[in-house]
């Protein structure tokens, strides 16, 4: 059994290197570790539970198909997070609009926002998927919550993480002190501290892109694909090796582990959706833990973290990962 530091243990001690620190973040943060805690027990038991594969029946916001477990696990979100009196509202990629306090809970003063299920199309043949979250200061002086009071950019984030749900269950966290990583111990209950200072290579010979859609493709990021592939035989004289796990979660987490570059570029075949994943979710907190990490998060032409969003559910383009590819992709951009 490994004996390590637990996430309480690291959580509370950066609070102490914090000495205005009211104790607030550190329960919040508590209380999101208990979501992830329940939701990885769900996605454990697979089949062996009734009602958590398949589909719901009913679409979000997007227009995507809910699995019956992104909602279970938006619920386990909502109800581990509202009680404590640390959030003023919470948002959530399920949800069509913010999520108020409970009146008989007293309300705090940060913001959380959450994929609670991230790659759920993997949940029903058994791959990876996580939970995506990310932790905002609620506006001085705001009593109730709305969507514009979450509209902040991610340079404002307090904590971005997420869980991968894979043979091991694992937390990645930033609080803009570096990368900390952490495996559930499931026989003691706690995520104990596996891979401090977690740190992503400059440089990778891996991509993962979803190449169906390369016919939609802006002209920077066909470029840099077609070099990809071309390997040896192409400008770039390296051979490259590809992986699309579809699931953000573990994309990250492989880059995290030893680099490489992830893109979900813009895409043309609809102007409302420069994108496919969301900028307050899914882009912003994986932005905060890869620039952590010593990697770049852009949309190819403009860094992620800068973005003012303008709305809960915008959809951006994304390009992360290994420094000196992710600079590559951007000056692709700029000669375009
Ligand atoms: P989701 O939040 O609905 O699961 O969608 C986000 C996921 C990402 O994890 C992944 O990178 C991408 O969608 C996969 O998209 P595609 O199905 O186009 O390969
Ligand atoms: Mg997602």
């Amino acid at each position: 059994m490994h004996t390590g530091e637990t996430i309480t243990q690291f959580i509370i001690e950066e609070q102490r290197n914090s000495p205005s620190a009211s104790g607030d973040f550190t329960a919040l943060l508590n209380d999101v570790v208990v979501a992830c805690k329940a939701i990885a027990n769900c996605v454990q038991q697979g089949a062996l539970v009734g009602g958590v594969l398949g589909s719901a029946g009913s679409e979000n916001i997007q227009g995507e198909t809910q699995k019956k477990l992104d909602i279970l696990s938006n619920d386990i979100f909502l109800k581990a997070n509202q009680w404590g009196g640390h959030l003023a509202a919470m948002a959530s990629e399920e949800m069509d609009d913010v999520y108020p306090i409970p009146p008989q809970y007293p309300k705090g003063k940060y913001l959380l926002t959450f994929d609670p299920l991230d790659g759920s199309s993997n949940i029903d043949i058994n791959l990876s998927v996580g939970s995506i979250f990310s932790i905002l200061r609620c506006p001085e002086g705001v009593e109730d919550a709305k969507a514009e009071d979450f509209l902040q950019p991610g340079t404002e984030q307090v904590c971005g993480g997420f869980t991968l749900y894979g043979p091991s269950t694992m937390l990645v966290l930033t609080t803009g002190n570096g990368v900390n990583g952490f495996t559930l111990d499931h026989n003691v209950g706690e995520f104990i501290l596996t891979h401090p200072n977690m740190t992503i290579p400059e440089d990778t010979a891996e991509f993962a892109i979803n190449m169906s859609n390369q016919r939609h493709w802006e002209e920077p990021m066909k470029r840099y694909v077609d070099e990809c592939i071309a390997g040896t035989s192409g400008d770039r004289d390296k051979d490259f090796n590809m992986r699309w796990v579809a699931s953000m979660v573990a994309e990250v987490y492989r880059i995290l582990t030893r680099g490489g570059i992830f893109m979900y570029p813009k895409d043309t075949r609809d102007p409302s959706k420069p994108g496919k994943l969301r900028l307050m979710y899914e882009a912003n907190p994986m932005g905060f833990i890869v620039e952590q990490a010593g990697g770049i998060c852009s949309t190819g032409r403009e860094r992620i973290m800068e973005i003012q969003p303008n709305g809960l559910h915008q959809r951006v383009p994304v390009i992360l990962g290994s420094k000196n590819e992710v600079e590559r992709v951007i000056s692709y951009h700029k000669d375009a």
